[in-house]
């Protein structure tokens, strides 16, 4: 049986103690634990959970049993990890991006008394997961593992974002820059490393599974597996419902070399293209209106359907052939396809 949201929420207020413990040691006066616990929760609370009940499943699903508490204590531990990691890069991105809104509030840095200080509290939710890793996993065989693991997955997270941000000036729009290779780096580094690969690679770690082999099919599944999750987040950045998705839409006002753009750029006329090269990437809700209707007149609604489709039924026939000779299980990205598959949030 998957774990349940409220299942997963129900030890993380221990975490956050664990944490709090933690800088007391350091004298920090008490303004600073309670603001430091606040953002934590604000900021690691009310997410989808996809990315760290993940890391539970997994492991549930590998040992092809109820782990013992020992594994699921640590199970926990790496899930919560990885939604502070989400939760570190989320609140950075909104502020990078300038998002409005964030799960259905206002962003971290937008909201009363935060401002810029959002930016030192993204680098202590990072730090905060090492402080949990060294607590739980100071004496697993795999702690260095981890450790290496996270660090890692981290460094290729930013270097996504860095090319997210410098293909997307906000002083000169000049849409020659994007192609569909980019974009793949991108999407490949800002997002399916820490969201696809990183909870399986975790779970594999913690039950000692992760051999070469078994990291390298999972790669080879759910690095594609991420892509499509971020052509969705594009795909809904335009067309989802704001109230549903929780989040406003930033991508044309803010230049992003986006699946969108890239599809549209590929079927425009000259006329659609001046279209485009007049109102992409300028921060003027009229002139995102004017981009919004091209996507709709170009049918990319249609377009990123036909995409859905395809690309599914290559990851199911993809999951169909793991070898599971080395304890890795193709339920294992059923699981995670299942999660996404027409999602609308
Ligand atoms: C998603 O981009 C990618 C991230 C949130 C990773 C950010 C990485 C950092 C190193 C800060 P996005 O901007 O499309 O996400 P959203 O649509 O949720 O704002
Ligand atoms: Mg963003
Ligand atoms: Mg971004
Ligand atoms: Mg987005």
């Amino acid at each position: 049986m998957p774990i349940t949201r409220p299942e997963f929420e129900r030890p993380f207020g221990k975490l956050v103690d664990d944490v709090i413990d933690h800088s007391k040691q350091y004298g920090l006066p008490q303004e600073g634990l309670d603001w430091l616990q606040k953002s934590l929760v604000h900021n690691t609370i009310g997410g989808k959970y996809n990315r760290g009940m993940s890391v539970i499943d997994t492991t549930a699903s590998l040992l092809g049993r109820t782990p013992n508490e020992d594994e699921y204590t640590r199970a926990t531990v790496l899930g919560w990890m990885v939604e502070m990691l989400q939760s570190f890069f989320l609140v950075s991105d909104d502020i990078m991006d300038g998002s409005k809104t964030r799960r259905g509030s206002p962003c971290w840095y937008r909201m009363p008394h935060v401002g810029m200080v959002a930016i030192n509290d993204a680098l202590m939710i990072e730090s905060s997961m090492y402080v949990l890793l060294k607590k739980y996993f100071r004496d697993h065989p795999r702690y260095v593992d981890l450790m290496e693991l996270v660090h890692e997955v981290t460094f290729q997270t930013e270097l996504g974002q860095c090319i997210d941000l410098l293909t997307a000036p906000e002083d000169h729009v000049n849409l020659s820059n994007f192609n569909l290779e980019k974009y793949l780096f991108i999407v490949r580094y800002k997002t399916a490393f820490y969201s696809f690969y990183l909870p399986v690679a975790m779970a594999l770690y913690n039950l000692d599974l992760a051999t070469e082999r078994n990291l390298q099919q999972t790669r080879d599944i759910l690095i594609p597996m991420g892509e499509y999750f971020q052509v969705q987040d594009d795909y809904l950045d335009a067309f989802a419902d704001p109230e549903v998705l929780g989040k406003i839409g930033t991508d044309i006002q803010d230049n992003k070399c986006s699946w969108l753009i890239n599809q549209a750029l590929k079927r425009v006329t000259p006329e659609q293209r001046k279209i485009l090269d007049d109102n992409y990437g300028r921060k003027d809700a009229i002139c995102e209106a004017k981009v919004k209707d091209l996507f709709h007149e170009l049918k990319l609604e249609q377009v990123y359907t036909d995409y859905e489709e395809e690309i599914v039924a290559k990851l199911r026939q993809d999951i169909a052939q793991v070898d599971a000779s080395q304890g890795l299980k193709g339920e294992v990205f059923d699981e995670f396809l299942r999660k996404i598959y027409k999602r609308r949030k």
